[in-house]
């Protein structure tokens, strides 16, 4: 059984057809996706309607659950922009997502850790960025979820991390769609990936003994800058072609 693992992509139809395309040379059995789906200054309609038609088995981000409880203020200018790009379909869509899923064999998805949307589980905010947490950290976000390979998003950071202690696994496949960012929560920080490539990950094998392949793919990254940079966000263009966020402002 080959599980492919998307996430994170974050209105960026570019970079979701360039991992469509890949996804024919990997030939995963199955596709799932860990949230944050739509929200960015790019394509969020365009994405919705590629994500509705392709029906995979997805898990609500915390953007995605910002943008489906409507009326997004105007100061979260990513949402807000996002509410406003989508059809009523899409909004629906998204407002069907549930926050976990758990598609058999002992694997778990979710978005952030299996309880919360909007917390880190593998990293932790270190100074002006982040670091891979400590085991007893990420045992302790796992809390009691009996899966054995969790598989979660929202930091943008592709790990895998096996904890010797109980033997569970997580893994992050990385972001499809926005591979830098800046947060102020809990303390400002910035993530960087270091590559503007597209990511995300296939687990391989029976469950217990799964080997992951991490897919770093190419595409027009600077065609998805320029639509950040029209839209009013270079805040988003930066990291979009360059992987990096820049200094914090
Ligand atoms: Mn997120």
């Amino acid at each position: 059984m080959r599980i492919a693992v998307v996430a994170d992509i974050h209105g960026n139809a570019e970079a979701l057809e360039a991992v469509i395309a890949d996804l024919g040379r990997t030939a995963p059995d199955k596709v799932v996706n860990l949230g944050d789906c739509l929200s960015g200054p790019l394509w969020p309609e365009r994405t919705a309607k590629i994500l509705r038609e392709l029906g995979w088995p997805t898990v609500r981000g915390n953007h995605d659950r910002v943008v489906a409880a409507g009326n997004v203020p105007a100061a979260n200018r990513t949402d807000s922009f996002t509410e406003n790009d989508l059809s009523a379909e899409s909004l629906d869509w998204l407002k069907s997502l549930p926050a976990t899923q758990e598609p058999g064999g002992g694997i778990l998805l979710c978005h952030g850790t299996p309880y919360r949307d909007d917390l880190y589980l593998a990293e932790e905010v270190d100074g002006e960025t982040t670091r891979m947490a400590a085991q007893e950290t990420i045992t302790e976000r796992l809390g009691d979820t009996p899966a054995r390979l969790v598989c979660c998003g929202h930091t943008h950071i592709p790990r895998l991390v096996r904890l010797p202690q109980c033997g569970r696994t997580v893994l992050n496949p990385g972001s499809v769609g926005l591979p830098g960012y800046s947060d102020d929560t809990p303390t400002p920080h910035k993530v960087e990936t270091g590559s503007p490539h597209a990511r995300y990950a296939i687990i391989d094998g029976e469950a217990g003994a799964w080997s992951f392949e991490m897919r770093t793919v190419a595409y027009d990254w600077e065609r998805a800058a320029r639509e950040a940079e029209r839209n009013g966000r270079p805040d988003w263009a930066q990291p979009l072609k360059t992987g990096f966020y820049g200094p914090l402002s």
